[in-house]
């Protein structure tokens, strides 16, 4: 099976705020920080938002991408959240629920953390929990708002692969999108078909519970749940003038254009994007 150039991303202890500053957050360095939620209390568990959320009904995706004029926010299913939690639970599944705001949502989770002194400046409206069985995978992407990102994980396992925003080329990015052709496996990729991934180097991770990672602005992120589990991203809004410029685009510009034109075009858009990564690849491959 082939891989990637993957290295096994730093794991700490607790980190100053000072030391968090210096060594990751100004080089933007990806970090596995450990025990950074010793102190929180125990209610970090799928049978506690049972207990609190579980007779909402909540949209469900699956692993498969979004074809034509489909849109990528349409659920595959919806369910009883405490079915969907007991189902996650006791048997495999590629149900996953994304960008569960906690505030809309279950508010009463927000006295049960708080806000890692790190230097990162949390935007506080919107702390959201993603769901996976032991069968998601989180297509590879990285956050069109381009926040600073601590993502924390309950329960279960997860392997985290990431790679910087200088690999975008690699990774047959799809242009005017977040994401790289969805076509490319991610576990086992295919270099003669996409001869640029073999030159992709990032770092791969494996998260457990209480594991807070650090993902810097930009950074490409490919998910795998090995179990049923969740995760709370706590996102930092872009704060040079330049990210933030390119924050405003992707959100304003870049995502109303390429939704246009998916609506117009359909899977034809779709098509033409994908040769259009594919060439570019190939073509600084090439030289
Ligand atoms: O863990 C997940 O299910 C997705 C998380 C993610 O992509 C994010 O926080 O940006």
């Amino acid at each position: 099976m082939a891989t990637f150039d993957l290295r096994q991303l730093e794991r700490i202890q607790k980190v100053t705020k000072a030391d968090f500053i210096s060594r990751y957050y100004r080089p933007q360095q990806p970090v596995l920080i450990e025990n950074l939620t010793d102190t929180w209390n125990g209610k970090w568990t799928l049978n506690h938002i049972k207990s609190l959320a579980g007779d909402q009904t909540v949209p469900l995706y699956d692993n498969k991408p979004a074809q034509g004029k489909e849109s990528v926010y349409e659920p595959v299913m919806k369910m009883n959240f405490g079915k969907y939690i007991d189902l996650i639970k006791s048997e495999p599944t590629d149900l996953r629920i994304f960008f569960y705001t906690i505030k809309d949502h279950c508010p009463d989770l927000l006295e049960e953390f708080e806000y890692p002194d790190i230097g990162l400046k949390f935007f506080k409206r919107l702390p959201a929990l993603f769901f996976g069985g032991g069968q998601s995978k989180v297509f590879a992407h990285y956050d069109i708002d381009l926040p600073d990102n601590l993502h924390i994980h309950f329960e279960g396992n997860k392997r985290v692969v990431l790679f910087g925003p200088n690999q975008s080329k690699n990774l047959y990015k799809v242009p005017l999108s977040i994401h790289n052709i969805d076509k490319i496996d991610m576990d086992n990729p295919d270099f003669e078909r996409y001869p640029a991934l073999g030159h992709a180097q990032g770092f791969e991770v494996y998260m457990k519970h209480g594991d807070a990672l650090y993902i810097p602005s930009g950074w490409w992120h490919y998910i795998t749940y090995l179990d049923g589990g969740f995760s709370m991203t706590l996102r930092a809004l872009p704060r040079t003038p330049k990210r933030f410029a390119n924050m405003l685009y992707n959100v304003f510009v870049m995502r109303n254009i390429d939704n246009a034109m998916r609506k117009i075009k359909g899977q034809k858009w779709l098509d033409f994007k994908e040769q259009w990564a594919h060439r570019r690849a190939n073509r600084i491959t090439s030289t």
